[in-house]
């Protein structure tokens, strides 16, 4: 079983990528992003608590993250490997990842980073801010806020993966398909 931690500051392209990935590998994707904005839209309990976190640029507290990986492990017990998108963004929740991994007899194979310029990055939120209506995306203010969660609480979790030499470092600039080709060399010289 093949378990991808896709790792890289806010607009750095994980979405994306992991979309092209899930359509080759067959992978179960999980993506806590996506599980967020999906509790509020349905306007949950757990979604109005996270809603004041992520308008604001901030990190939703570890627990509750961590709390809807388990479930959708659990929910998943016939999946042929996961995709991680967006989590784990603290290296509590990396502690907390590996020993669900651990119960259930798997680890975490690589993690691939993604590199992209604090410029660029600003540039792609801003233009996505446009069209996409997500409130933490059509502010200046907040999207600084997030890259400063990043460099603060997320940028840690590559250092955590480095002491077992799980680190990948992948250009994350130049076209879509460039990055997806760069992404997916990366895992088949992992999995051949
Ligand atoms: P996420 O949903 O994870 O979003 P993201 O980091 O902002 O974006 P991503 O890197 O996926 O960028 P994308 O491909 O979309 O997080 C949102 C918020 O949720 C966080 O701020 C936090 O509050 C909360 N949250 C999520 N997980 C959490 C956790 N584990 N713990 C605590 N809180 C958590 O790309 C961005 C844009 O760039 C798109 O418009 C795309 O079209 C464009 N783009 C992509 N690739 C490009 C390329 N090669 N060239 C030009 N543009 C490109």
């Amino acid at each position: 079983m093949f378990n991808l931690i896709l790792f890289g500051p806010p607009g750095s392209g994980k979405g994306t990528q992991s979309e092209k990935l899930i359509a080759r590998y067959g992978w179960k994707h999980l993506s806590t992003g996506d599980l967020l904005r999906s509790e509020i839209s349905r306007q949950t309990k757990l979604g109005k608590a996270a809603q004041t976190y992520m308008d604001k640029g901030r990190l939703v507290p570890d627990e509750v993250v961590i709390g809807m990986i388990t479930s959708a492990l659990d929910e998943n017990p016939d999946a042929n490997g996961f995709l991680f998108d967006g989590f784990p963004r603290t290296p509590a929740q990396a502690e907390a990842l590996d020993e669900m991994l651990q119960k259930r007899k798997e680890a975490i194979s690589v993690m691939l980073a993604l590199e992209v310029s604090e410029e660029e990055l600003v540039k792609r939120l801003i233009k996505r801010g446009q069209t996409s209506g997500r409130s933490d995306d059509n502010n200046d203010q907040v999207i600084r806020a997030r890259i400063v969660e990043y460099q603060t609480k997320t940028a840690a979790v590559s250092d955590y993966y480095k002491q077992f030499d799980k680190v990948v470092m992948v250009k994350g600039e130049g076209s879509v398909s460039e990055i997806f080709e760069r992404l997916c060399m990366e895992i088949d010289n992992r999995l051949n």
